[in-house]
C-alpha cells in the first residue's frame, strides 16, 4: 500500500529554507509495497483540494493517473488496487501532486520509486479440499509453477509441506505430492500449508484446513 501523508507545517515553501511567514505542505510517502493500493492521508483536510497520482514506468510513453478529491486519498478510488501485472517488471515510480485549496500555495509533489516483480511462484493445494473430512492416509497433492521474474530463470526450487505449522516434507521435484497419515493426528481441525520457493528465493503459499475423523475412509478424502 502507498500511503500519502501531507503534514501541514509552518515554514517556507522549501523545507530547507524555513520562512515563518508562509505555510506549506510537506508531503511524504510513509508506506510502500510492491503492489496494492495507493492512498493518502493528511492532518489538515481543510487545506487539501485534491491529490493527483501518476504511475509511470521508466522510458514508457504512457502514464496512468488518478485524481482523488476526498480523504483517504486512494489510487483508483476507495478500496481499489493497482494491478501491477499491467506493467512490465522492473523499476517504476508513483508521484503524487498535492493541490491546495489556496492557489497561492505551491503544488507539492512527492515520489516513491519501487520495483515491480510479478515473478513470484504460484502454488495451490489440489487435494485435499479445504474443509474436507479426512481419515487414513491422505494424499496431499500440490500444483506449483513459476513465472519469469526480474532475476534468474524461472523454476521451482522446493515445495515445503507443513501440517499444523510443522514441516512434514520438503519436495524437490514433481509431482509434488505426499501421503499424510492422519492416524498420527488428533481428531479435529488441522491445517495443511504449502510454501513454494523459486530460483529467486521468492515464495508463495496456500493453506487448507481439514477435519480428521476417526473411521473415515482409509482411501482418503470424504467430501462432506
Ligand atoms: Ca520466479
Amino acid at each position: 500500500m502507498f500511503l500519502f501523508d501531507t503534514n501541514f507545517t509552518r515554514g517556507g515553501e522549501n523545507p530547507r529554507q524555513p520562512n515563518k511567514s508562509r505555510n506549506h505542505f510537506t508531503p511524504g510517502w510513509s508506506d510502500c509495497s510492491r503492489q496494492d493500493q495507493c492512498s493518502g492521508e493528511r492532518n489538515h483536510p481543510e487545506q487539501v483540494n485534491f491529490l493527483d497520482f501518476y504511475i509511470q514506468e521508466p522510458g514508457a510513453k504512457d502514464r496512468y493517473g488518478w485524481k482523488s478529491y476526498s480523504t483517504p486519498y486512494f489510487w483508483g478510488g476507495d478500496g481499489q488496487k493497482l494491478d501491477t501485472t499491467l506493467f512490465a517488471d522492473g523499476p517504476a515510480s508513483v508521484v503524487a501532486f498535492c493541490h491546495s485549496k489556496d492557489n497561492r500555495l505551491p503544488v507539492i509533489q512527492s515520489r516513491v520509486r519501487f520495483t515491480i516483480d510479478n515473478g513470484k511462484p504460484k502454488v495451490k493445494i489440489l487435494s485435499p479440499k479445504d474443509s474436507s473430512a479426512v481419515g487414513g492416509n491422505v494424499p496431499i497433492q500440490v500444483e506449483a509453477g513459476d513465472p519469469k521474474g526480474l532475476g534468474k530463470e524461472p523454476g521451482i526450487v522446493a515445495v515445503y509441506v507443513y501440517v499444523d505449522g510443522s514441516l512434514l516434507q520438503k519436495l524437490m521435484k514433481t509431482p509434488y505430492q505426499i501421503l499424510l497419515s492422519t492416524c498420527l493426528l488428533a481428531p479435529g481441525l488441522h491445517s495443511i500449508r504449502v510454501v513454494a520457493e523459486d530460483t529467486e528465493s521468492l515464495t508463495s503459499a496456500d493453506t487448507v484446513m481439514v477435519i480428521v475423523e476417526r473411521g473415515a475412509s482409509s482411501l482418503g478424502i470424504k467430501i462432506p
